[in-house]
């Protein structure tokens, strides 16, 4: 590999598009966290993401943003018919495995008291901290949620 290529490889100018948006932080990563769109002047959030972690079992027991006052750790429980969110103190990385904060699934990410809506084509930082591994600085792109998410608000 010559020089020039190497460094190019270096400064991740030949990481696709799609796994530029990724972070690491030890065994784990982070792959395309993104914020849903919001309509109108909602004042909360849902922050997604892929998470897999290719070491021993760990906890994301924290998450802070400029974008929103606090951040919550939520899950989803059935309450009769409904479903319903509740803040936890932590969400379980299985070992070796792969934890889906995404539409549908167990866990998700709150934004509380946004600062400003969520915008399609906004972005902003999120620090993700985990009970092991450490924290890890996230960009998160707010997009336009696919069709199929119904998350209850
Ligand atoms: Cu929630």
């Amino acid at each position: 590999m010559n020089r020039r290529l190497l460094l190019l490889t270096f400064l991740g100018l030949l990481v696709p598009p799609a796994l530029a948006h990724d972070a690491k932080v030890g065994a784990i990563t982070i792959q395309h966290p993104y914020a849903p769109a919001m309509p109108g002047a909602a004042k909360t959030g849902i922050v997604y993401a892929t998470i897999v972690n290719r070491g021993d079992a760990d906890r994301i027991v924290g998450a802070t943003t400029t974008a929103a006052e606090r951040v919550e750790l939520h899950t989803t429980v059935r309450d009769g018919t409904a479903m319903r969110m509740r803040a936890v103190e932590a969400i379980p990385l299985p070992m070796g495995g792969t934890l889906a904060l995404q539409p549908g699934q167990r866990f998700h990410l709150m934004l509380i008291n946004l600062a400003k809506p969520l915008r399609e084509g906004d972005s902003f930082p999120m620090r993700l901290t985990f009970e092991k591994a450490g924290a890890v600085d996230l960009t998160i792109q707010v997009e336009r949620l696919k069709s199929g998410g119904n998350h209850h608000h």
